[in-house]
């Protein structure tokens, strides 16, 4: 790739005065600012690298990973197999890494990301333990002036957040929280040693994916174990297992037909979509389907049909029979009841939960399910909990209560564009953005995954790829014309979010109080955030590189 036209040069070579050079490499001139070091940051990093630009991260973590990092609760594990939850930007690594489960574990995904930290030698332009504070926009220079934590001062081109979706908690004002005489953990943000629960009684908050992975775990060790359920989910057996090496390898040998497969599904991975309604096919025919669908286990069960997340009528069928099964594992009908998804509610609206034994886990006797939906959690106390009904006693609290998504980990970091707005103050109503890459009034600041794009709702590995080869090339395209500015035009964003919107709306997803509408974090503007679709999503953005970036304007 070419390097800037020379009488440009200095606006690409840009001071750092940093007053912690602290885990990497000290450098006087950057390109770009990269916030995370998860998949996204990684490869960001990688990628610029590879286009000669000097690029850095500033990570907040101890360590590499992101979300992978931070997330390190008993059963945390991955809900896309672990053949398609992995990079393939580059075949030597797909080729070479071994993944050990279906379904690979937390510690073997940081395993994964340490190795590719090492193998593409990443670690010397990565900051670690050092958060982002700030990031203004210099009007005169078009250059981005970064603050860290530690004392950093970093001006570069672009400034690229890479803070991922699922990044900053979500903690629920409960009165009394600080008083809890005992230990309290979130999910989201889990230690790093190894928490034993054994002989101790423990409430968990929450029954989302976190909960869901984790309960099975906990209930084995816990002397008791209180779920604290307001809305029952659904959630399908993951039938995660050991990876047979042989079918390893016979995926290996043919590793660009599942990639090209899994990138022309909706969802970025291979979901196996059967292109019938579920109205059109028998009874039987449906029963046998979601039976099949069920034993082989996972995400792929929304793919039965293809209008499950789309027609209410067909969504119930795939619903019933989950509330079905439920009833089948659960052997006390009234526990049964409870752990089920009401009629109207709409499988997989909230994300499609993938579970080892989570329903069975109700059979113990040492498990209490406490519905705090008819009797909502009114205080924690230095003992335990109290809901309007009762109270209850345990040692240890888990805030298995999810996170502030997609818009979060951005608007943590003080982030000033043009004329000095904020982030915040142009969100005020919600995220608004052309592509879910760029945000009007923010030149050369580039989302990874951010809210407009099909993120959250697709295999995130390849959402990320897509994002950072996307913003790569731009890059290179406007060193190669000696241009040192980019921004949406308003009318691109606008046109963007409408349809955005209206993608949307001709699903069932925004008929739920889900984390995708910001629905769980109270005062939050209730707007949808993802892109339905990856394949038109990729069109859409390789058109609008091939038209010199449509709906940019350049400087
Ligand atoms: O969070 P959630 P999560 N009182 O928001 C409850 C990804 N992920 O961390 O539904 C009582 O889904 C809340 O109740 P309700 C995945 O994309 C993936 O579990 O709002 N309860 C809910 O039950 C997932 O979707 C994996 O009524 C309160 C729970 O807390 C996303 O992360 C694994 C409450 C929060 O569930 C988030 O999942 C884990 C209150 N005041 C996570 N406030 C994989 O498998 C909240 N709750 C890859």
């Amino acid at each position: 790739m070419e390097g800037p036209v020379p009488e440009l040069a200095h606006r690409w070579r840009l001071g750092v005065e940093s007053a912690a050079m602290t885990n990497a490499t000290a450098t006087s001139e950057l390109d770009a600012v990269i916030v995370g070091a998860g998949f996204a940051g990684l490869y960001m990093l990688h990628k610029l690298r590879g286009s000669g630009l000097r690029a850095r991260i500033f990570e907040a973590g101890s360590g590499v990973g992101g979300t992978w990092f931070w997330n390190r609760y008993p059963g945390a594990r991955c809900d896309v197999e672990s053949m398609e939850y992995s990079f393939k930007f580059d075949d030597a690594l797909q080729q070479e890494w071994k993944w050990s489960e279906r379904y690979s574990e937390q510690p073997e995904i940081m395993r994964y990301l340490n190795h590719v930290a090492d193998r593409y030698e990443l670690r010397r332009d990565i900051a670690l333990e050092t958060r982002v504070t700030s990031a203004h926009f210099d009007e005169g220079t078009s250059r981005w002036n970064v603050s860290t934590d530690r004392g950093d001062r970093v001006s570069a081109n672009f400034c690229i957040m890479a803070t991922g979706c699922l990044s900053s908690t979500n903690t629920p004002e409960f009165p009394g929280l600080d008083s809890f005489a005992g230990r309290v953990f979130h999910t989201g943000k889990w230690p790093h040693e190894p928490i034993d629960f054994t002989g101790r009684r423990v409430g968990i908050i929450g029954t989302g994916s976190s909960a869901i992975q984790a309960i099975p775990i906990i209930a084995k060790q816990a002397r008791h174990l209180f779920v604290f359920q307001r809305t029952p989910n659904f959630s399908v057996p993951a039938q995660n297992g050991p990876l047979d090496p042989e079918v390893q390898e016979r995926i290996k040998a043919h590793y660009g037909e599942l990639r090209r497969l899994g990138s022309q599904m909706p969802f970025g991975f291979d979901v196996q979509l059967n292109e019938k309604s579920a109205l059109e096919v028998s009874e039987a025919e449906r029963e046998a389907e979601y039976e099949q669908r069920w034993k082989h286990g996972g995400l792929p069960f929304l793919g039965s049909y293809a209008d499950l997340l789309y027609n209410k009528e067909a969504n119930e069928t795939a619903a019933a029979f989950i509330r079905r099964k439920i009833a089948e594992i659960v052997k006390d009908p009234k526990l049964a009841a409870l752990l089920s998804p009401e009629p109207t509610d709409v499988a997989g609206c909230k994300r499609l939960c993938s579970d080892s034994g989570y329903f069975e886990t109700f059979n113990r006797s040492n498990v209490t399910l406490v519905d705090v939906r008819s009797a909502p959690i009114e205080a924690i106390t230095p003992t335990g909990l109290s809901t309007g009904k009762e109270t209850f006693a345990f040692d240890d609290l888990i805030l298995a209560t999810g996170f502030d998504a997609m818009t979060g980990s951005l608007l943590r970091v003080d982030i000033r564009g043009a004329g000095g707005a904020t982030l915040g103050e142009r969100w005020a109503e919600g995220p608004r953005t052309y592509l879910g890459l760029s945000v009007v009034g923010f030149p050369n600041l580039f989302m990874i995954s951010g809210p407009g794009s099909p993120s959250v709702l697709t295999n995130m590995v390849v959402s990320i790829e897509q994002h950072v080869e996307w913003i790569a090339e731009c890059i290179g395209y406007l060193r190669s014309k000696g241009l040192a500015r980019i921004e949406a035009t308003l009318d691109a964003q606008n046109d963007w979010v409408a349809h955005v919107n209206e993608v949307a709306d001709s699903s069932l997803y925004p008929r739920c109080n889900s984390w995708y509408l910001g629905a769980n974090v109270p005062g939050k503007p209730r707007v949808f955030m993802p892109y339905l679709g990856f394949p038109p999503y990729v069109e859409k953005c390789n058109q609008v590189a091939s038209r010199g970036y449509e709906g940019f304007r350049l400087g």
